[in-house]
Protein backbone atom coordinates (compact mmCIF):
# COMPACT_ATOMS: atom_id res chain seq x y z
CA UNK A 1 0.00 0.00 0.00
CA UNK A 2 1.22 3.60 -1.16
CA UNK A 3 1.22 6.10 1.80
CA UNK A 4 2.94 8.82 -0.22
CA UNK A 5 1.35 11.79 1.05
CA UNK A 6 -0.09 13.96 -1.62
CA UNK A 7 0.71 17.69 -2.05
CA UNK A 8 -2.41 18.39 -0.25
CA UNK A 9 -2.27 16.12 2.50
CA UNK A 10 1.03 17.72 3.15
CA UNK A 11 -0.27 21.13 3.35
CA UNK A 12 -2.82 20.27 5.52
CA UNK A 13 -0.77 17.87 8.11
CA UNK A 14 1.70 21.31 7.92
CA UNK A 15 -1.05 23.45 8.92
CA UNK A 16 -2.20 21.14 11.58
CA UNK A 17 1.14 21.23 13.02
CA UNK A 18 1.62 25.09 13.06
CA UNK A 19 -1.37 25.52 14.71
CA UNK A 20 -0.60 23.65 17.29
CA UNK A 21 2.67 24.66 18.29
CA UNK A 22 1.71 28.10 18.01
CA UNK A 23 -2.03 28.66 18.89
CA UNK A 24 -2.66 25.43 21.21
CA UNK A 25 1.06 25.09 22.81
CA UNK A 26 0.85 28.11 24.99
CA UNK A 27 -2.05 27.28 27.27
CA UNK A 28 -1.85 23.12 27.08
CA UNK A 29 -0.05 23.08 30.46
CA UNK A 30 -2.13 25.71 32.17
CA UNK A 31 -5.47 24.21 30.61
CA UNK A 32 -4.35 20.41 32.04
CA UNK A 33 -3.99 22.11 35.36
CA UNK A 34 -7.40 24.36 35.17
CA UNK A 35 -9.68 21.63 33.00
CA UNK A 36 -10.32 24.64 31.07
CA UNK A 37 -12.00 24.07 27.60
CA UNK A 38 -10.18 25.36 24.40
CA UNK A 39 -13.28 27.36 23.36
CA UNK A 40 -11.16 30.62 21.59
CA UNK A 41 -8.85 27.33 19.81
CA UNK A 42 -12.15 25.29 19.02
CA UNK A 43 -13.37 28.83 17.27
CA UNK A 44 -10.19 29.30 14.98
CA UNK A 45 -10.15 25.28 14.25
CA UNK A 46 -13.58 25.64 12.92
CA UNK A 47 -12.32 28.62 10.66
CA UNK A 48 -9.74 26.97 9.11
CA UNK A 49 -11.35 23.91 8.37
CA UNK A 50 -10.76 22.05 11.10
CA UNK A 51 -13.77 20.60 12.18
CA UNK A 52 -15.81 19.56 9.36
CA UNK A 53 -12.70 18.38 7.35
CA UNK A 54 -14.44 15.30 5.56
CA UNK A 55 -17.99 16.96 4.86
CA UNK A 56 -18.71 18.50 1.62
CA UNK A 57 -17.83 21.86 0.83
CA UNK A 58 -22.32 21.67 0.01
CA UNK A 59 -22.50 21.33 3.36
CA UNK A 60 -19.70 23.76 4.70
CA UNK A 61 -17.33 21.45 5.19
CA UNK A 62 -13.54 21.47 3.88
CA UNK A 63 -14.27 18.32 1.36
CA UNK A 64 -11.32 16.56 2.82
CA UNK A 65 -10.33 12.84 3.26
CA UNK A 66 -10.08 10.91 5.84
CA UNK A 67 -6.10 10.14 5.71
CA UNK A 68 -5.67 14.10 5.35
CA UNK A 69 -8.10 14.21 8.40
CA UNK A 70 -5.56 11.41 10.72
CA UNK A 71 -2.65 13.09 10.00
CA UNK A 72 -4.57 16.72 11.02
CA UNK A 73 -5.99 14.79 14.28
CA UNK A 74 -2.18 13.37 14.69
CA UNK A 75 -0.80 16.78 14.59
CA UNK A 76 -2.90 18.56 17.21
CA UNK A 77 -2.75 15.53 20.06
CA UNK A 78 1.15 15.49 19.64
CA UNK A 79 0.63 19.02 20.94
CA UNK A 80 -2.95 18.38 22.97
CA UNK A 81 -4.92 15.37 23.32
CA UNK A 82 -7.75 17.16 25.08
CA UNK A 83 -7.78 19.40 21.42
CA UNK A 84 -7.68 15.96 19.67
CA UNK A 85 -10.76 14.74 21.33
CA UNK A 86 -12.87 17.91 20.57
CA UNK A 87 -12.27 17.80 17.40
CA UNK A 88 -12.74 14.28 16.78
CA UNK A 89 -16.57 13.48 18.23
CA UNK A 90 -16.98 16.99 16.00
CA UNK A 91 -15.88 15.19 12.72
CA UNK A 92 -15.95 12.11 12.33
CA UNK A 93 -19.24 11.09 14.81
CA UNK A 94 -21.53 14.16 14.82
CA UNK A 95 -20.95 15.67 11.15
CA UNK A 96 -20.07 11.91 9.72
CA UNK A 97 -23.59 10.78 11.13
CA UNK A 98 -25.65 13.87 10.21
CA UNK A 99 -23.77 13.78 6.72
CA UNK A 100 -24.60 10.05 6.01
CA UNK A 101 -28.57 9.58 7.15
CA UNK A 102 -29.72 13.29 7.52
CA UNK A 103 -32.34 14.82 5.74
CA UNK A 104 -31.83 18.16 3.59
CA UNK A 105 -33.56 19.77 6.39
CA UNK A 106 -31.53 18.71 9.14
CA UNK A 107 -27.79 19.23 7.32
CA UNK A 108 -29.12 22.82 6.45
CA UNK A 109 -29.84 23.23 9.52
CA UNK A 110 -27.54 21.68 11.96
CA UNK A 111 -25.09 20.02 9.29
CA UNK A 112 -23.39 23.83 7.95
CA UNK A 113 -23.05 25.31 11.71
CA UNK A 114 -21.21 22.33 13.11
CA UNK A 115 -18.78 21.90 9.65
CA UNK A 116 -18.17 25.10 9.81
CA UNK A 117 -17.07 25.79 13.58
CA UNK A 118 -20.14 27.75 14.42
CA UNK A 119 -22.05 24.45 16.63
CA UNK A 120 -20.39 22.26 18.50
CA UNK A 121 -21.78 18.61 18.38
CA UNK A 122 -21.96 16.08 21.32
CA UNK A 123 -22.05 12.13 20.68
CA UNK A 124 -24.51 10.68 23.27
CA UNK A 125 -24.89 6.92 23.11
CA UNK A 126 -23.20 5.39 26.50
CA UNK A 127 -25.42 5.07 29.59
CA UNK A 128 -25.05 4.32 33.29
CA UNK A 129 -25.98 0.65 32.41
CA UNK A 130 -25.07 0.68 28.65
CA UNK A 131 -21.77 1.24 27.87
CA UNK A 132 -19.68 -1.97 25.74
CA UNK A 133 -22.83 -3.47 25.40
CA UNK A 134 -24.64 -0.43 23.71
CA UNK A 135 -27.78 -1.86 22.75
CA UNK A 136 -29.19 -1.78 26.12
CA UNK A 137 -30.35 1.66 25.99
CA UNK A 138 -32.90 2.70 28.32
CA UNK A 139 -33.89 6.78 27.35
CA UNK A 140 -36.86 6.59 25.63
CA UNK A 141 -38.43 8.39 22.61
CA UNK A 142 -42.24 8.12 23.31
CA UNK A 143 -44.09 9.98 19.78
CA UNK A 144 -46.35 12.70 20.59
CA UNK A 145 -48.11 14.38 17.79
CA UNK A 146 -45.23 16.43 15.50
CA UNK A 147 -43.03 15.53 18.60
CA UNK A 148 -40.79 12.86 20.33
CA UNK A 149 -40.63 13.38 24.62
CA UNK A 150 -37.36 11.87 25.63
CA UNK A 151 -36.55 11.12 29.22
CA UNK A 152 -33.47 9.03 30.02
CA UNK A 153 -29.74 9.39 31.41
CA UNK A 154 -26.56 9.53 29.08
CA UNK A 155 -23.00 9.69 30.17
CA UNK A 156 -20.01 10.35 29.40
CA UNK A 157 -20.52 12.86 27.15
CA UNK A 158 -17.21 14.40 25.17
CA UNK A 159 -18.13 18.17 24.64
CA UNK A 160 -21.11 17.73 26.98
CA UNK A 161 -21.38 20.77 28.72
CA UNK A 162 -19.99 22.60 25.65
CA UNK A 163 -22.48 21.38 22.63
CA UNK A 164 -25.00 23.28 20.96
CA UNK A 165 -26.18 19.86 19.44
CA UNK A 166 -26.56 16.52 20.62
CA UNK A 167 -26.55 13.32 18.50
CA UNK A 168 -28.37 10.91 20.92
CA UNK A 169 -29.54 7.30 20.64
CA UNK A 170 -32.81 6.70 22.31
CA UNK A 171 -35.57 3.50 22.52
CA UNK A 172 -38.83 4.29 20.75
CA UNK A 173 -39.48 0.38 20.75
CA UNK A 174 -38.49 -1.28 23.55
CA UNK A 175 -39.63 -4.43 22.46
CA UNK A 176 -37.70 -5.15 19.26
CA UNK A 177 -34.26 -4.78 21.17
CA UNK A 178 -31.71 -2.49 19.38
CA UNK A 179 -33.80 -2.88 16.39
CA UNK A 180 -35.83 -0.30 18.53
CA UNK A 181 -33.46 2.03 19.22
CA UNK A 182 -33.33 5.40 16.85
CA UNK A 183 -30.88 8.71 16.50
CA UNK A 184 -32.17 12.14 17.33
CA UNK A 185 -30.16 15.67 16.78
CA UNK A 186 -31.55 17.29 19.89
CA UNK A 187 -30.75 21.00 21.05
CA UNK A 188 -29.19 21.40 23.94
CA UNK A 189 -31.29 24.49 25.18
CA UNK A 190 -34.35 22.28 24.83
CA UNK A 191 -36.08 22.29 28.05
CA UNK A 192 -35.67 19.55 30.35
CA UNK A 193 -32.20 18.75 29.29
CA UNK A 194 -30.33 18.82 32.38
CA UNK A 195 -26.58 18.97 31.56
CA UNK A 196 -24.18 17.24 34.73
CA UNK A 197 -21.23 18.23 36.01
CA UNK A 198 -18.09 17.83 33.96
CA UNK A 199 -16.14 14.88 34.96
CA UNK A 200 -12.63 15.55 37.09
CA UNK A 201 -10.76 13.33 34.80
CA UNK A 202 -7.20 11.87 35.09
CA UNK A 203 -6.58 13.24 31.72
CA UNK A 204 -7.65 14.71 28.33
CA UNK A 205 -8.68 17.32 30.95
CA UNK A 206 -9.11 20.36 29.08
CA UNK A 207 -11.84 18.24 27.11
CA UNK A 208 -15.21 18.67 28.68
CA UNK A 209 -17.30 15.30 29.71
CA UNK A 210 -19.94 15.24 32.02
CA UNK A 211 -23.48 13.27 32.18
CA UNK A 212 -26.90 14.64 30.68
CA UNK A 213 -30.19 14.39 31.86
CA UNK A 214 -33.42 13.89 29.87
CA UNK A 215 -36.20 15.00 31.39
CA UNK A 216 -39.45 15.27 29.27
CA UNK A 217 -37.57 16.80 26.54
CA UNK A 218 -39.37 17.46 23.29
CA UNK A 219 -38.01 16.78 20.14
CA UNK A 220 -39.45 17.55 16.74
CA UNK A 221 -40.33 14.82 14.75
CA UNK A 222 -38.53 15.94 11.67
CA UNK A 223 -35.50 15.60 14.31
CA UNK A 224 -34.82 11.97 13.69
CA UNK A 225 -32.31 10.82 12.10
CA UNK A 226 -33.37 8.31 8.45
CA UNK A 227 -36.37 6.53 9.95
CA UNK A 228 -37.37 4.87 13.54
CA UNK A 229 -34.87 1.99 14.21
CA UNK A 230 -31.99 2.51 12.67
CA UNK A 231 -30.29 4.14 15.22
CA UNK A 232 -27.97 1.13 16.66
CA UNK A 233 -26.96 0.87 13.05
CA UNK A 234 -25.98 4.67 12.93
CA UNK A 235 -24.44 4.42 15.90
CA UNK A 236 -22.27 1.77 15.03
CA UNK A 237 -21.10 2.39 11.76
CA UNK A 238 -20.77 6.14 12.97
CA UNK A 239 -18.45 4.36 15.55
CA UNK A 240 -16.37 2.49 13.04
CA UNK A 241 -14.95 5.98 11.61
CA UNK A 242 -14.95 7.41 15.10
CA UNK A 243 -11.89 4.93 16.10
CA UNK A 244 -10.18 5.89 13.32
CA UNK A 245 -10.13 9.27 14.91
CA UNK A 246 -9.32 8.15 18.12
CA UNK A 247 -6.55 5.95 16.61
CA UNK A 248 -5.08 8.88 15.10
CA UNK A 249 -5.10 11.05 18.72
CA UNK A 250 -3.52 8.10 20.43
CA UNK A 251 -0.87 7.88 17.47
CA UNK A 252 -0.23 11.74 18.10
CA UNK A 253 0.64 11.01 21.95
CA UNK A 254 2.75 8.01 20.97
CA UNK A 255 4.77 10.24 18.41
CA UNK A 256 4.60 13.07 21.22
CA UNK A 257 6.34 10.67 24.10
CA UNK A 258 8.71 8.72 21.17
CA UNK A 259 10.24 12.33 20.51
CA UNK A 260 10.25 13.91 23.52
CA UNK A 261 12.69 11.00 24.79
CA UNK A 262 15.00 11.28 21.82
CA UNK A 263 15.70 14.79 22.79
CA UNK A 264 15.82 13.96 26.60
CA UNK A 265 18.25 11.55 26.22
CA UNK A 266 20.66 13.58 23.89
CA UNK A 267 20.75 16.15 26.63
CA UNK A 268 20.82 14.07 29.98
CA UNK A 269 24.53 13.05 31.27
CA UNK A 270 25.26 9.80 32.92
CA UNK A 271 28.63 7.69 33.20
CA UNK A 272 30.34 10.14 31.21
CA UNK A 273 28.55 10.73 28.49
CA UNK A 274 24.67 11.30 26.97
CA UNK A 275 22.12 8.46 28.23
CA UNK A 276 21.48 8.29 24.42
CA UNK A 277 24.77 6.44 24.67
CA UNK A 278 23.65 3.94 26.92
CA UNK A 279 21.92 0.53 25.48
CA UNK A 280 19.01 0.34 27.59
CA UNK A 281 18.00 3.56 26.31
CA UNK A 282 18.55 2.87 22.91
CA UNK A 283 16.40 -0.35 23.24
CA UNK A 284 13.47 1.55 24.56
CA UNK A 285 13.64 4.41 21.40
CA UNK A 286 13.80 1.60 19.18
CA UNK A 287 10.47 -0.56 20.93
CA UNK A 288 9.03 2.92 20.72
CA UNK A 289 9.54 3.66 17.36
CA UNK A 290 8.69 0.49 15.82
CA UNK A 291 5.64 0.79 17.67
CA UNK A 292 4.88 4.14 16.68
CA UNK A 293 5.28 2.96 12.97
CA UNK A 294 3.57 -0.44 13.01
CA UNK A 295 0.43 1.96 14.41
CA UNK A 296 0.68 4.61 12.17
CA UNK A 297 0.67 1.90 8.95
CA UNK A 298 -2.81 0.31 10.47
CA UNK A 299 -4.08 3.43 11.46
CA UNK A 300 -3.02 5.16 7.76
CA UNK A 301 -4.48 1.73 6.07
CA UNK A 302 -7.77 2.24 7.82
CA UNK A 303 -8.14 5.76 6.61
CA UNK A 304 -7.23 4.86 3.13
CA UNK A 305 -9.70 2.41 2.68
CA UNK A 306 -12.58 4.45 4.07
CA UNK A 307 -11.48 6.81 1.27
CA UNK A 308 -11.26 4.38 -0.97
CA UNK A 309 -14.42 2.63 0.21
CA UNK A 310 -12.90 -0.64 0.77
CA UNK A 311 -13.81 -2.62 4.29
CA UNK A 312 -12.45 -0.62 7.00
CA UNK A 313 -14.56 -1.94 9.86
CA UNK A 314 -11.61 -4.54 11.21
CA UNK A 315 -8.67 -2.22 9.93
CA UNK A 316 -10.35 0.86 11.78
CA UNK A 317 -10.68 -1.41 14.78
CA UNK A 318 -6.89 -3.02 14.46
CA UNK A 319 -5.68 0.54 14.03
CA UNK A 320 -7.35 1.69 17.45
CA UNK A 321 -6.16 -1.50 19.15
CA UNK A 322 -2.79 -0.94 18.30
CA UNK A 323 -2.60 2.64 18.56
CA UNK A 324 -3.79 3.07 21.92
CA UNK A 325 -1.64 0.52 23.15
CA UNK A 326 1.35 2.43 21.90
CA UNK A 327 0.46 5.32 23.38
CA UNK A 328 0.19 3.60 26.62
CA UNK A 329 2.92 1.91 26.81
CA UNK A 330 5.07 4.93 24.60
CA UNK A 331 4.48 7.45 26.95
CA UNK A 332 5.10 5.21 29.81
CA UNK A 333 8.28 4.42 28.75
CA UNK A 334 9.12 8.13 28.22
CA UNK A 335 8.65 8.52 31.72
CA UNK A 336 11.26 6.15 32.41
CA UNK A 337 13.67 7.42 29.97
CA UNK A 338 13.25 10.90 31.73
CA UNK A 339 13.70 8.90 35.39
CA UNK A 340 12.54 11.14 38.55
CA UNK A 341 11.97 14.12 36.00
CA UNK A 342 9.50 12.33 34.05
CA UNK A 343 7.35 11.56 36.69
CA UNK A 344 6.49 15.61 37.85
CA UNK A 345 4.91 17.89 35.74
CA UNK A 346 7.74 20.48 34.67
CA UNK A 347 8.05 17.98 31.79
CA UNK A 348 5.13 17.20 29.41
CA UNK A 349 5.77 12.92 29.71
CA UNK A 350 3.80 12.12 32.90
CA UNK A 351 0.40 14.16 30.93
CA UNK A 352 1.18 11.93 28.14
CA UNK A 353 0.70 8.88 29.90
CA UNK A 354 -2.42 10.42 32.25
CA UNK A 355 -4.15 11.29 28.43
CA UNK A 356 -3.28 7.96 26.67
CA UNK A 357 -4.86 5.41 28.93
CA UNK A 358 -8.22 7.24 28.09
CA UNK A 359 -7.83 6.01 24.09
CA UNK A 360 -7.96 2.36 25.36
CA UNK A 361 -11.46 2.79 26.69
CA UNK A 362 -13.36 5.28 24.74
CA UNK A 363 -15.12 4.58 21.18
CA UNK A 364 -15.01 0.84 22.30
CA UNK A 365 -12.62 -0.80 24.70
CA UNK A 366 -9.38 -2.63 23.76
CA UNK A 367 -11.77 -5.78 24.86
CA UNK A 368 -14.51 -4.81 22.71
CA UNK A 369 -12.08 -3.98 19.14
CA UNK A 370 -10.67 -7.58 19.67
CA UNK A 371 -14.38 -8.85 19.74
CA UNK A 372 -15.15 -6.21 16.55
CA UNK A 373 -12.12 -8.01 14.75
CA UNK A 374 -12.24 -11.33 15.21
CA UNK A 375 -16.37 -11.33 14.38
CA UNK A 376 -14.63 -9.58 10.93
CA UNK A 377 -12.61 -12.72 10.78
CA UNK A 378 -14.79 -15.35 11.82
CA UNK A 379 -17.42 -13.72 8.64
CA UNK A 380 -18.71 -15.76 6.20
N1 LIG B 1 -20.71 -1.55 12.08
C1 LIG B 1 -21.94 -1.58 11.53
N2 LIG B 1 -22.94 -2.31 12.07
C2 LIG B 1 -22.67 -3.03 13.17
C3 LIG B 1 -21.40 -3.05 13.77
C4 LIG B 1 -20.39 -2.25 13.17
N3 LIG B 1 -19.15 -2.20 13.68
N4 LIG B 1 -21.42 -3.83 14.86
C5 LIG B 1 -22.67 -4.32 14.93
N5 LIG B 1 -23.42 -3.85 13.92
C6 LIG B 1 -24.82 -4.14 13.63
C7 LIG B 1 -24.98 -5.61 13.26
O1 LIG B 1 -24.82 -5.83 11.88
C8 LIG B 1 -26.40 -5.87 13.73
O2 LIG B 1 -27.33 -5.38 12.79
P1 LIG B 1 -28.24 -6.39 11.91
O3 LIG B 1 -28.99 -7.23 12.87
O4 LIG B 1 -29.09 -5.49 11.08
O5 LIG B 1 -27.26 -7.19 11.08
C9 LIG B 1 -26.54 -4.98 14.93
O6 LIG B 1 -25.57 -3.95 14.81
C10 LIG B 1 -26.32 -5.72 16.25
O7 LIG B 1 -25.07 -6.32 16.17
P2 LIG B 1 -24.60 -7.49 17.14
O8 LIG B 1 -25.66 -8.57 17.19
O9 LIG B 1 -23.24 -7.90 16.73
O10 LIG B 1 -24.61 -6.76 18.56
P3 LIG B 1 -23.88 -7.18 19.88
O11 LIG B 1 -24.67 -6.59 20.96
O12 LIG B 1 -23.59 -8.64 19.94
O13 LIG B 1 -22.43 -6.49 19.77
C11 LIG B 1 -20.92 -4.65 19.86
C12 LIG B 1 -22.23 -5.22 19.36
C13 LIG B 1 -20.45 -5.24 21.20
C14 LIG B 1 -19.84 -4.90 18.82
C15 LIG B 1 -21.28 -3.20 20.02
O14 LIG B 1 -22.26 -3.07 21.02
C16 LIG B 1 -20.13 -2.28 20.33
O15 LIG B 1 -19.37 -1.91 19.45
N6 LIG B 1 -20.02 -1.89 21.61
C17 LIG B 1 -19.13 -0.88 22.02
C18 LIG B 1 -19.85 0.42 22.00
C19 LIG B 1 -18.93 1.57 22.13
O16 LIG B 1 -18.02 1.73 21.35
N7 LIG B 1 -19.20 2.38 23.14
C20 LIG B 1 -18.51 3.56 23.33
C21 LIG B 1 -19.51 4.66 23.16
S1 LIG B 1 -18.88 6.10 22.47
S2 LIG B 1 -17.68 6.82 23.82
Amino acid sequence: MNFDLTEEQIAIRDAARDFAETEIAPTSVERDLTSEFPTEIVKKLGELGFMGMMVSPEWSGAGMDTLSYVLAIEEISKVDASVGVIMSVNNSLVCYGLEKWGSEYLKEKYLKPLASGKMLGAFCLSEPEAGSDATQQRTEAVPEGDHYILNGMKNWITNGTQADVYFLQAMTDKSKGYKGISTFIVEKNSPGIEVGKKEDKMGIRSSDTCTLGLNNVKVPKENILGEEGIGFKIAMSTLNGGRIGVAAQALGIARASFEASVKYSKQRKAFDSTISNLQAIQFKLADMATSVEAASLLVYRAAKNKDEGKPYIKEASMGKLLASKAAVDCSLEAIQVHGGYGYVREYLVERYMRDSKITQIYEGTSEIQKLVIARELLKG
